[in-house]
This record gives structure tokens, C-alpha cells and sequence, in this order.
């Protein structure tokens, strides 16, 4: 019998690992243990413009540490003025409340074929937030980056349970820090950052994967290279060049991963259930890192017709909008609905998600069938 410490130190492995590493002996005894801080949004909330804080998933590499509202966010290294941060510093900066999804890299990692290691997300990881903090330009600004300098690097006080547990150290080239979408956030949704999403200060990166999204941040450091260590060099990288299914990919041929791609899902009706005839609604939400969100369309004939949804809220960049296509049914039977997203510029959903080792950035089309009873 293993020990509970080896239990989580291979479940934290598990849990962040992109290489197939040799077999594990029990998989399933592993999958049992879970993470402490891993928390799916139902799929059946993926249907409004701003997903409530109690229903927004929450991932964690090690769990939350410790609540201190007090903590700083230190600035260092290639800066003309290092300093500390805190929440009164920020009165001096410009508030600013951004709507962005956030999504985790591994969302959909489940529907991947073949299946890959990994917290086996389905479509749970993902939810839309107001944000209101600072600008993280600003920040930097008044530190005062220094010339040389090309990446931000990150830290969070969050610990690896024990020393030989790499730490989640991450960095954003300074190019994407000085976005002015790029935020410091201390409130989600109105209110003040819990401690699951990252309290109290956390980083919000419209657009990008939620490995960026440092939560519990304490650390800015300004460099001149990316972030070193296994969750920047090892984890959360796509093949450079298409693999097949299956492959394995030498740390060489790969790169970080960063925008969202062009997504749509399906919240209801859900698949499996049952539907009174007449009035049939397929909802859902759609979005894209890059572009705005052009056009979703709906097939109930398994992609041989396709026909405009509506599209409810805000277009733009890194925001999702809820899509709604109404018709009416009157024939008992099992029904089929299928859709996808077209982003501004042309870019099209595509029907079968891109393998990639990491399972990273599934977004295939999104299908249900259910049935219609009299
Ligand atoms: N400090 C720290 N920040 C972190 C993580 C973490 O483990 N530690 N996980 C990241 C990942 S992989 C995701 S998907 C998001 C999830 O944010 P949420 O829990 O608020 O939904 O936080 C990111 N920020
Ligand atoms: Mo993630």
C-alpha cells in the first residue's frame, strides 16, 4: 500500500503533468484521491454572460494557502524601482473592471482521444467574470522597467506540498504584461476575491489560458527570460507543428501555450434528456481568445444544414456571449443538435479538436441528442 504522502505528491504530478510519463500502475486508485481544489462549473450554468462565483470551477495545482488580506505583491528585477504593493498603493492607480473568461488549458481534456494524464475536465473548467483591479502597465510603469528587460515572471504564495514538488512559477512576455487588459484583480463579480479564486490579489489575462492567471500573487519579477522550472518549460506547451494522436513530443518541438481558441458549448438542453414537444431552446456560450465571436450556428441534421443562432451580450476578444436558437417541435423522437463558432476574421471552430500531449485546449464541436416526448 502506498503511503498518503506518496498519494500526493503523484496526484500533484498527476494533476500537472503533459508527458506521458511510463505507465502507472493503479490509475484509477489515483483518480479516486482527486485534487483538493479541483471544482467543475455544472454545465448546465454555462448558459448566462457572467457565471456566479459559487458556481465558478476553481483549479488548483497545490490549494489555496493560507487567507492574508494583508499580503504584498513584490516588484523586482529589471526595474528602476523596486517596491511593494498593496491595496491602499492601488488607490493611486486607475480602477478598471474588464469581462473575460476564464478557462483552463485542460478544459475538455477528457474528450481527447487517445485519453491523456491529467485532471479530466470535461467542460466544467471555464466560467465568465467581471474583474476589477489595476492595470499591471501601471504597476510596471511605476517601477520603471528597465531596457533588456522581456518577460514578467510570476509567483503566487501558494507551496508545493512538499520541497521536491516543483512551485507553479510561470512568467508572461512583457509585451502581454503592458496590455492594458492585463489586470490585477482583487474583486470578481462585484465582490472581493474569495480565497478559492486567488484573494486577495490574483492576475487576470483576457484572452489567455488560465495557467496565466496567477492567483495569490506575491511576487512580479521583470527579466529578460521566460520563466525556468517544470510549469513553464515542461507543463502547459502545444506541439509547434500538428502531431497525430498519440505522438510523443520532445520538449524541443513544443511552445507555451497561450490564447483561447475559437470555442462553443452547448448548456442545454443537455444530452440524455428529455424534452415536453413544442418550444426547443439550444443554448450555450461562445467565445474566442483572438477575435470577437462573429456568428454561432446550430445543425440539427448532424451538419448538413446549419442556421444562425442569436447572440446575446458584448462582442469582443477573451469574452464570451450566449448563444440561443428557438424552434418549434411537434414530433416525438430522439433529436440531434451540433455547434459552432465563427470568429471575426473567418477562423472557424473546427469539428475535431487538435491531439496534443497535454490534452491542452480541446475545442472540438459540441453535440447533444435528446428526446422530444409527447
Ligand atoms: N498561484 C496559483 N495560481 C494559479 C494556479 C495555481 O495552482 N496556483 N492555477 C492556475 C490554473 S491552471 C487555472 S486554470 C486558474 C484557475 O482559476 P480559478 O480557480 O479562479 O478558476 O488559476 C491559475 N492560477
Ligand atoms: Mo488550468
Amino acid at each position: 500500500m502506498m503511503r498518503r504522502r506518496q498519494l500526493i505528491e503523484l496526484g500533484a504530478s498527476i494533476a500537472t503533468s503533459t508527458l506521458v510519463g511510463p505507465a502507472l500502475a493503479d490509475e484509477a486508485l489515483l483518480q479516486h484521491l482527486g485534487a483538493p481544489q479541483d471544482l467543475g462549473t455544472p454545465l448546465e450554468a454555462l448558459n448566462r454572460l457572467i457565471t456566479p462565483t459559487p458556481l465558478f470551477f476553481v483549479r488548483s495545482h497545490f490549494g489555496p494557502p493560507a487567507l492574508d488580506l494583508a499580503r504584498k505583491i513584490r516588484i523586482s528585477g529589471l526595474v528602476r524601482q523596486p517596491f511593494e504593493i498593496d491595496e491602499t498603493a492601488f488607490g493611486h492607480l486607475q480602477q478598471v473592471t474588464v469581462t473575460a473568461v476564464l478557462q483552463c488549458a485542460g478544459n475538455g481534456r477528457a474528450l481527447q482521444t487517445p485519453r491523456v494524464p491529467g485532471v479530466q475536465w470535461v467542460h466544467g473548467a471555464m466560467g465568465q467574470a467581471t474583474w476589477t483591479g489595476v492595470r499591471l502597465k501601471d504597476v510596471l510603469e511605476r517601477a520603471g522597467v528597465l531596457p533588456g528587460a522581456a518577460h514578467v515572471r510570476l509567483a503566487g504564495a501558494d507551496l508545493p506540498p512538499k520541497p521536491t514538488v516543483p512551485a507553479f512559477l510561470r512568467s508572461i512576455p512583457l509585451a502581454r504584461a503592458l496590455d492594458p487588459g492585463t489586470l490585477i484583480a482583487y474583486r470578481m463579480n462585484g465582490e472581493p476575491l474569495t480565497l478559492a479564486h486567488g484573494a486577495p490579489f490574483r492576475l487576470i489575462v483576457p484572452g489567455w489560458a488560465g495557467d496565466h492567471w496567477i492567483k495569490w500573487l506575491t511576487d512580479l519579477h521583470v527579466q529578460k527570460d521566460e520563466a525556468e522550472g517544470f510549469y513553464f518549460q515542461t507543463a502547459y506547451r502545444l506541439p509547434i507543428e500538428p502531431v497525430s494522436p498519440g505522438a510523443a513530443v520532445p520538449p524541443e518541438a513544443t511552445r507555451p501555450l497561450t490564447t483561447l481558441p475559437v470555442k462553443s458549448i452547448i448548456a442545454q438542453p443537455l444530452d440524455g434528456s428529455r424534452q415536453r414537444v413544442g418550444k426547443q431552446e439550444i443554448t450555450g456560450v461562445a467565445f474566442s481568445g483572438e477575435k470577437a465571436i462573429a456568428r454561432v450556428e446550430v445543425s440539427l441534421d448532424g451538419g448538413a444544414s446549419w442556421r444562425a443562432a442569436t447572440l446575446e451580450g458584448e462582442p469582443g476578444a477573451g469574452r464570451w456571449q450566449v448563444f440561443r436558437h428557438v424552434f418549434e417541435d411537434r414530433t416525438p423522437g430522439p433529436k440531434h443538435a451540433v455547434v459552432r463558432a465563427i470568429e471575426a476574421g473567418g477562423a472557424t471552430q473546427p469539428e475535431k479538436a487538435a491531439w496534443n500531449p497535454g490534452g491542452y485546449l480541446w475545442n472540438g464541436w459540441h453535440a447533444v441528442s435528446w428526446e422530444v416526448v409527447a
